[in-house]
């Protein structure tokens, strides 16, 4: 619909029948096989993509997706697993007929061992639903995204989510333990992989395998997962600094000073700051507008100590000139306010009409050059180039954003920037993967070898292609 690269339908993809629709309805219930009001199925969360998917089933429980899964590998009907369907890659929607399978309604198994901290969910559930229950437990979700209200933990499995805390929990790969997967095969197997232990080497440990494959090998139905202890003690702290090498140096002080406490180190530049002022009417916390601002979180469990160290860390970034403004968060509110700050950073630029929305992995050494090249490179024929992030993980939001789709302004951004990126050391997908937006340029960086191991992978598991196809992965 925006005008970005799109594929041809495969076909040998059959057609929904009223037959198949009548399977589906034995297999889940008629109330659960719909054909009307699924526009919002058919729309990603960017609404760069609009899909002409024609049928959305909700089944209940494992075994009715490995149920319509054989249906559908014996009617070579293609299917798209979509959970809170926030993604950013337009991978959760369909791009034709392709029938959307979604996991909003398994969402009843919740079982947590409060002594060891491994928690296992049903995959339908919200992220943040998740978080409040484990709150009754003193624990928490280790991950934590902007998109916490509507996104379920099976798709931040399926596409290896990072967010806000993943420099001091780990990645998806740190915490998920094991998975329920079913198989779009002539049985419609259901893999049980893994355990609900934290030490387990009895196996290849395969549930790896399916932590951030996009929906394209298999349907995630539960999740064995390591929780965290819910920190008693939490402080944040805005802080302003006059150029990206004293963010690189505050990033390497903030390790060594604050080890173990500390939980978030992310990252806004000027002029999204201004983009979330302009578009949203909210302003920097701090007295300055720096080049640079930081929003630094510790979490700890002794509020006396933590606030002891940060206190100490911040004057000391002060006093040696690192930063030159700060502000720590005396409430609740106030760091709520500073999160909020962060977090508009991706509805602000809503406002301004079209983004080219880049998620990008760098060498620190390189990280905010590229915002400059491209600056200059694109100049006043874009509205802004604005660069946020996870600075903490050398990840990078650069967005850019114009009035509406220009296919002029994407083949001067394209392949230009992630070519860059590749030549630079880093990745052109540090956390919202491949999909449909970036399948083009899914080969920069990468060794032939482990291209066709996808490929392979893909084939392995998925046979007759049907799992979510035009997507990252090809279609053998
Ligand atoms: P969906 O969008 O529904 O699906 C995503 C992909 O997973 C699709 O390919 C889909 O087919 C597949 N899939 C979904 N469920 C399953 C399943 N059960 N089994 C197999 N495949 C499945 N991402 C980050 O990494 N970090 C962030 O900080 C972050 N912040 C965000 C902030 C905002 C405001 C928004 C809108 C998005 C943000 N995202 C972020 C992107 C997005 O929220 C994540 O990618 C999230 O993990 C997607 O989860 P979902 O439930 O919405 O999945
Ligand atoms: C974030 O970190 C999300 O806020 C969204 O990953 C990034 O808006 C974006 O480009
Ligand atoms: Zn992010």
């Amino acid at each position: 619909s925006s005008g970005l690269p799109g594929p041809t339908r495969h076909a040998d993809f059959g057609s929904i029948e009223d037959s198949d629709l009548s399977t589906f309805e034995r297999i889940i219930g008629k109330d659960y096989v719909k054909t009307s009001d699924i526009e919002t199925f058919n729309k990603d969360w960017m609404g760069w993509y609009k899909g002409t998917g024609k049928c959305v089933l909700l089944p209940g429980s494992t075994d009715e997706v490995s149920a319509i899964l054989k249906h559908c590998y014996e009617r070579r009907l293609a299917v798209v697993p979509q959970s809170g369907n926030t993604g950013l890659v337009g991978a959760s929607i369909p791009v034709f007929d392709e029938i959307v399978l979604s996991l909003k309604r398994i969402n009843k198994h919740f079982d947590l061992d409060p002594s060891s901290g491994v928690l296992e969910v049903d995959a339908g559930f919200i992220l943040e639903e998740i978080d409040q229950k484990l709150a009754a437990d003193g624990y928490m979700v280790p991950l934590d995204l902007g998109s916490k209200a509507s996104c379920l933990i099976g798709g931040n499995v399926a596409t290896c989510a990072g967010g806000v805390r993943l420099l001091r929990y780990g990645s998806m790969h740190s915490n998920v333990l094991g998975l329920d997967v079913v198989l779009p095969d002539a049985s419609g197997s259901v893999l049980k992989l893994g355990a609900a232990l934290r030490k387990d080497n009895t196996s290849i440990h395969a549930h790896h395998v399916f932590i951030g494959s996009e929906g394209q090998l298999g349907i995630v139905t539960r999740v064995r997962l390591l929780v965290a202890p819910r920190p008693t003690s939490v402080h944040s702290a805005l802080l302003g600094l006059e150029s990206f090498d004293k963010v690189r140096q505050l990033l390497r002080a903030a390790k060594t000073d604050l080890s173990e406490i500390l939980s978030s180190f992310e990252l806004l530049d000027a002029e999204t700051m201004r983009c979330v002022k302009e578009n949203t009417g909210l302003s920097s916390a701090l007295s300055s507008q720096p080049p640079f601002t930081v929003l630094i979180e510790t979490s700890g469990s002794n509020s006396d100590h933590d606030t002891a160290k940060f206190e100490a860390f911040l004057e000391k970034c002060i006093e040696n000139g690192l930063a030159s403004d700060g502000v720590i968060a005396e409430s609740a509110t106030e760091a709520n306010y500073f999160w909020k700050l962060r977090e508009m950073a991706t509805l602000s630029l809503l406002k301004d009409g079209f983004i080219y929305k880049n998620d990008i992995s760098l060498p620190l050494e390189h990280f905010y050059k590229i915002t400059e090249v491209l600056r200059e490179r694109l100049g006043e024929d874009v509205i802004r180039v604005i660069c946020y992030g996870h600075v903490g993980d050398g990840n990078a939001h650069i967005n850019i954003t114009s009035k509406e789709y220009s296919q002029e302004l994407y083949d001067r951004i394209y392949p230009f920037l992630y070519e860059w990126v590749a030549n630079h050391g880093g990745s052109i997908s540090a956390e919202h993967g491949i999909g449909r937006l970036k399948k083009p340029y899914a080969h920069l960086g990468k060794e032939s070898t482990e291209l066709e191991l996808n490929t392979r992978l893909k084939h392995f598991f998925d046979p007759r292609g049907i799992l979510n196809p035009y997507k990252f992965f090809p279609k053998v």
